[in-house]
């Protein structure tokens, strides 16, 4: 089955899609797109935003619903740990961060609050900051409170969970966001780092990124 990912370098919820594509070790074409107000765009995705992924003939959007459909399609190796209440926990942990914290500090709404609010440049980072420091306390907590101590999020091996803490410290770190108080997402990122599957799907390795 081909498949096409539209993503940009910069799109942390591309990035997420990527890191499961390769955890997954499915091969991809990966699509730079051009412009999100393009016609061929919006025809191909309604919705408007990145990514999107082309599968066997078809086009979905949001990426959690990209990932439950590749978790689905091909199941090995799998992205939750094997505990229910472990894969509760994963799924938690990820949407506090693709469904709270990502929305909010997106492109668009921080574009909207300078553009159209007419808040200045140090008050959208200071929006970016609160944010962060809001889910990142919380997810810092949830991983603190796990009885077992892992290398990642919720296991041994890497899951849906690490896929969206990694692009998300990738924005943070961007945004200069001081990091020193979340030790188990800052030792997570690090872990991850490790692993081809996240460091080619890394902004910097993207064949639309500038100077590539
Ligand atoms: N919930 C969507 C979020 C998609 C989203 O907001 N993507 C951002 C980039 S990370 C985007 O397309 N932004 C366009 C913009 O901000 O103008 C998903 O998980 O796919």
């Amino acid at each position: 089955m081909k498949l096409r990912l539209h993503t940009r370098y910069q799109n942390s919820a591309g990035q997420r899609v990527r890191i499961v594509l390769n955890l997954k070790r499915l091969p991809y074409e990966y699509v730079a797109i051009p412009s999100l107000s393009s016609e061929a765009y919006r025809k191909l995705n309604p919705q408007g935003l990145m990514p999107a992924l082309e599968i066997g003939g078809r086009v979905v959007a949001q990426s959690m619903a990209i990932i439950e459909l590749l978790e689905e399609l091909f199941p090995e190796p799998g992205i939750f740990p094997s505990d229910p209440f472990l894969r509760a926990e994963a799924r938690s942990f990820a949407q506090l961060i693709a469904a709270d914290l990502h929305p909010i500090n997106n492109n668009r709404v921080r574009r909207y609050l300078a553009d159209v609010v007419g808040v200045d440049e140090r008050q959208v980072r200071a929006w970016y900051h609160h944010w962060v420091k809001q889910a990142f306390s919380g997810l810092e907590t949830q991983l603190e409170r796990q009885p077992a101590r892992f290398p990642y999020c919720f296991g041994d091996r890497p899951g849906l969970a690490d896929a969206c803490l990694v692009p998300q410290m990738d924005n943070a770190r961007r945004f200069d966001c001081d990091l020193a108080h979340y030790p188990r997402l800052v030792a997570v990122d690090a872990e991850c780092r490790k692993l081809e599957a996240f460091t080619l799907a890394a902004p910097a390795m993207q064949p639309d990124y500038p100077g590539a």
